[in-house]
């Protein structure tokens, strides 16, 4: 008993010098302390997307990024969709800003040797490739553990381990697989893939908080580990829901699908057009304007508790002492005829005045906006969620900047790098090679 006394004697004032030292620290100048993941370095051999935008973000928050391609070529998509000759591709730029480029094959005697050392230089290395090929290029986890045990390595495979785990993905293979594909669509017909890249970007978010918590175990264990995210496991993930749904199905219709009480379910969870996917029941209803204005629509939830603001605004206050109407249980059946009568108001308004009116009113709406609308909507400009960056070769152009924004560590969008821009500089500051050494590694195509 005593001794528990000391020990909570003992707990106090630590718990107070450290609130003492963070209050000394939160009036210390801002950016003193250098960015969220300053002094990490990301050995980064990824392409295309999922492997990329993991990296992007690791390098938004401060990390130095080094990212690891073929000479010659480089990634793919410097030259996939260009929309402007023998320039990086917007799908390049737009997933490798604050990036250093070097060029190295790690499969040639020399290159496998910088590999080498740049592994013992790094504290995260990120990976993308097919399953294996970093094995083959003579790297298999344990060779790295062995070379820095305090690596933490990060890949992303289309499948976990299972029977499609030497399978290659991409982003709509994933959707497929994940669930996303069998639960969009319109009902009773095809499934759909949605314009999110839940499978890439998405997997690659995954890492990234995988790749933070492991170096955050770093500081306590001294070690490493290896973090894998699967594309399946993210997209599924993502429809968490979806997996929800599939087991209240047991249990009786999905009340709040479109399909109830008309249409019967079958054993899985069937795609439901638009509707939401939380209790609360919403629709896409169009606006003034839909004849000609493909984006000309809103999204409205008719949520209970907003219901008879939503009703008087439409000009239906008779919906509150309709038994038809009045109670979330009587609407429930035809909700396609509610959103219809909401239409026939929504179509007298655009999709900013149905906004404009709705959301005073706590009613949940918001007009489904185009890209065109997003480039240009000067708050997104304001907080650095689109970005315009100036290229060497290609000019100006839009990017989306880092969408999570953190108090003490601003990001600052910089351009992507053009193909080894940085090859001389990392191995001279990173690598350690005098200038001989690179004209004979570039002599021999190492680099
Ligand atoms: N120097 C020399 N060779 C290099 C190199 C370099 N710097 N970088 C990569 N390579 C080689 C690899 O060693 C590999 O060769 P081997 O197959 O002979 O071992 C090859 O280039 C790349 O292989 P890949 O199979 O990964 O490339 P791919 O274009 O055929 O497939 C993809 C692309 C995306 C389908 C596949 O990489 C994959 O399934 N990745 C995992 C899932 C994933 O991330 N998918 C998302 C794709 S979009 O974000």
């Amino acid at each position: 008993m005593a001794k528990k006394k000391q020990k909570s004697a003992k707990a106090k004032p630590t718990a107070r010098k450290t609130i003492k030292t963070a209050k000394k620290a939160a009036r210390s100048p801002k950016g003193k302390g250098g960015l969220a993941l300053s002094g990490i370095r990301v050995l980064d051999m990824t392409h295309v997307q999922s492997g990329p935008t993991c990296t992007q973000l690791l390098a938004w928050l401060g990390a130095d990024v080094i990212k690891v391609e073929r000479p010659g070529t480089g990634d793919a998509t410097r030259g996939q969709l260009r929309d402007v000759p023998n320039v990086d591709s917007l799908y390049f730029t737009m997933l490798n800003h604050n990036k250093r480029s070097i060029t190295l094959n790690p499969k040639s005697p020399v290159g496998n040797k910088i590999f080498a050392r740049l592994i013992e230089e790094c504290d995260v290395m990120v990976e993308n490739f097919a399953p294996g090929a970093i094995d083959r290029m003579g790297f298999p986890w344990e060779k790295i553990q062995k070379i820095n045990p305090r690596m933490v390595y990060a890949s992303v495979k289309g499948f976990g381990p299972g029977p499609y785990e030497d399978c290659k993905v991409y982003e709509n293979v994933a959707q497929c697989t994940g669930g996303s594909a069998s639960t969009t669509g319109e009902i009773g017909r095809v499934p759909l893939v949605t314009g999110a890249q839940i499978g890439d970007s998405g997997t690659g978010l995954h890492l990234a908080l995988g790749i933070v918590a492991a170096l955050l175990q770093r500081e306590r264990t001294g070690r490493g580990q290896r973090v894998t995210c699967a594309m399946q496991d993210g997209v599924l993930n993502l429809c968490r829901v979806k997996l929800r749904d599939q087991q209240r199905l047991a249990h009786g219709p999905l009340k709040e699908y479109p399909q109830y009480p008309n249409i019967p379910f079958g054993p899985a969870v069937p795609r439901a057009g638009n509707a939401s996917g939380g209790g609360q029941p919403g629709w896409i209803v169009k606006c003034k304007g839909w004849e000609t204005d493909p984006d000309a629509y809103s999204y409205v939830i008719a949520q209970a508790a907003a219901f008879p603001a939503l009703a008087k605004a439409i000009g239906r206050e008779d919906w509150l002492t309709d038994p038809e109407w009045n109670t979330p249980e009587a609407r429930l059946p035809k909700l396609d005829k509610m959103f219809e009568i909401i239409e026939q108001w929504t179509m007298t308004k655009t999709k900013f005045e149905v906004m404009d009116i709705l959301n005073p009113l706590d009613v949940p709406c918001g007009p489904i906006l185009s890209m065109k609308e997003l480039a240009e909507e000067p708050s997104l400009r304001k907080t650095g969620t689109v970005v315009e960056v100036d290229h060497p070769t290609r000019g100006k152009y839009l990017t989306v900047g880092n969408p999570i924004k953190l108090s003490d560590s601003p990001t600052k969008v910089v351009r992507s790098p053009l193909l080894g821009e940085h090859t001389d500089e990392i191995l001279r500051g990173v690598v350690g090679f005098s200038k001989k050494d690179i004209e004979e590694a570039r002599k021999t195509g190492a680099v």
